[in-house]
């Protein structure tokens, strides 16, 4: 079994009081390492560490810290076929979405940002008697707290601004899914990275989780997690005036209206639906459908689904492998059942299953794909965030009823709208209260975009400039012209 230390002032180490978690497999069920249990004291370390560290990172300038980005994208570029392994073992989601989505976008987002930072312009602005000079200073020694759902790709969303705006980092991976977050901390050990600048911290989030809130020497905390988490998150760091990004949980649309290409719209709904088994906060759970296209649009959506193979994450023939773990299976179940007492139809799904999957007798927290149908809109099922691969089918007969449905939402951070009249989709993605609206396509992303929600799914946004802005507090020096 793997024995997963923190990373802390350039060393890696155990908890201070020698305490460590279990991390399972939940296709197989085991225990494949275990992570230390960390406690405030070992934050506490890590702050030292990261405050030491501090005015030499910050005092390096933007393109060399770019250089250090593009130093760390190669290096795990080249372990990617080990990222994507370890993903999947974690995860239980299909080697070939490691591969094609969480290894390669840990690459590109430390890529990315390399280049963007060297794209960008000191920003001024001239007045007649006076010149403003906006001036970026790290906001210092930041917080990254991330979920289970897409590991180091949402650590690596964070770290590459972080480090390149010069900030130093105490990071806290879930402690689900620990794996990758050693593997980034293991590459900058290697690349001698300067000891302090990445501090990892492993642990439960009410014990480390929230002493790295708590901590006044972290002045920044960018946080992706659920809405009720992000609660906390918000009551803590807020009255401190921390710098704050919150990336919540969702309960996205996909709209289909009665001009959808059937084909392309089953297709993309079908994505949107299961990608990673419906754990990504981009998922679209609740289908609106259009009376005029529902009868061809529903049985080829159902008949798609049904096809999926759930299985052995590992087999390249695996299109959803198991949730993230058994007591979230029966999280999801729990909503099948509530959808069925909520009036609920299943049309397939609904039932465990283990096909494909070479050791039949472990329990393996494998579903299959739902589609459930004949519930309100304002159902729970239909309103709450289940996270899973658990869809609710619902027709609406005009625009605006669709309309008032989706935002009826207490979420709003994604959605998409399916129309063969492009101009009409814009018109409609731009009434849908969201932070993201993808016409004719799904998770189709430019990272150069603003992302993010509003409601419940967040506050703020990251992704390009945003991403810089949250990682710098900014200066404005207003230089008056002489003799004017
Ligand atoms: O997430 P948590 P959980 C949603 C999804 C899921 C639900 C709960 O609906 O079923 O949230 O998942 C750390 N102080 N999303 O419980 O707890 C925790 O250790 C500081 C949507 O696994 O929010 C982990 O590192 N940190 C989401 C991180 O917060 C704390 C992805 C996120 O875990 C903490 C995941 C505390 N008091 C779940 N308590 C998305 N937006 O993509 C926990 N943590």
């Amino acid at each position: 079994m793997q024995e997963v230390l923190n990373y802390i002032a350039g060393e890696f180490q155990p908890a201070e009081d020698g305490t460590t978690l279990y991390d399972i497999n939940p296709a197989l069920e085991t225990q494949i390492a275990t992570i230390p249990r960390s406690k405030s004291s070992d934050v506490e370390k890590a702050v030292v560490a990261a405050h030491s560290a501090q005015k030499a990172w910050s005092s390096l300038t933007l393109e060399m810290r770019a250089g250090w980005l593009d130093r760390i994208a190669d290096a795990l570029e080249v372990k990617a076929e080990h990222i994507a392994q370890t993903e999947t073992l974690d995860t239980g989601k299909p080697l070939s979405l490691s591969r094609r989505v969480d290894a390669a976008r840990s690459v590109s987002n430390f890529r990315f940002f390399a280049d963007f930072a060297r794209q960008q312009t000191p920003e001024s602005f001239e007045m007649d008697d006076a010149m403003n000079y906006v001036h970026r200073t790290p906001v210092g020694t930041v917080g990254l707290i991330t979920p289970w759902n897409l590991p180091l790709y949402l650590l690596s969303w964070k770290v590459a601004p972080a480090l390149l705006m010069g900030n130093t980092i105490v990071a806290k991976p879930s402690e689900i899914t620990p794996l990758t977050a050693n593997i980034l901390a293991q590459t900058l050990d290697e690349l001698d990275l300067p000891a302090g600048v990445f501090n990892l911290v492993h642990g439960l989030g009410p014990e480390v989780g929230q002493a790295i809130l708590e901590h006044p020497g972290i002045q920044g905390i960018s946080f992706t997690g659920g809405t009720a988490t992000g609660r906390i998150v918000a009551r803590t760091a807020a009255p401190m005036f921390k710098k704050l990004s919150l990336e919540l949980g969702g309960k996205n649309a996909t709209i289909i209206l009665e001009d959808a290409d059937v084909e392309l719209a089953v297709q993309g709904a079908v994505k949107a639906a299961f990608t990673n088994s419906g754990q990504v906060c981009l998922c679209g759970s609740r289908i609106m459908i259009h009376e005029a296209i529902a009868e061809a649009f529903i049985p080829a959506f159902v008949q798609r689904v049904s096809e999926l193979k759930v299985g052995d994450p590992m087999l390249e023939s695996t299109d959803m492998g198991t949730v993230i773990s058994y007591e979230h299976l029966q999280k999801v179940e729990s909503y099948i059942e509530l959808a069925l007492e909520e009036g609920g139809k299943i049309l397939t799904g609904g039932t465990q299953a283990m096909t494909g999957h070479p050791h039949p007798e472990a329990r393996g927290a494998y579903l299959r794909p739902t589609v459930v149908t004949g519930v309100s809109s304002a159902s729970r099922c239909a309103t709450e965030e289940i996270f899973g691969p658990m869809v609710t089918l619902h027709t609406f007969t005009d625009e605006q009823q669709a309309l008032d449905m989706v935002n009826a939402s207490e979420y709003g951070l994604a959605g998409s709208v399916w129309t063969k009249d492009l101009e009409r989709g814009r018109a409609f993605a731009s009434q849908i209260e969201s932070g993201i609206v993808w016409v004719n396509t799904w998770l189709h992303r430019d990272l150069r975009t603003p992302f993010g929600g509003m409601k419940l799914s967040g506050v703020g946004r990251e992704g390009g400039r945003w991403s810089m802005d949250f990682f710098s507090e900014l200066t404005n020096i207003c230089v008056k012209h002489p003799d004017q």
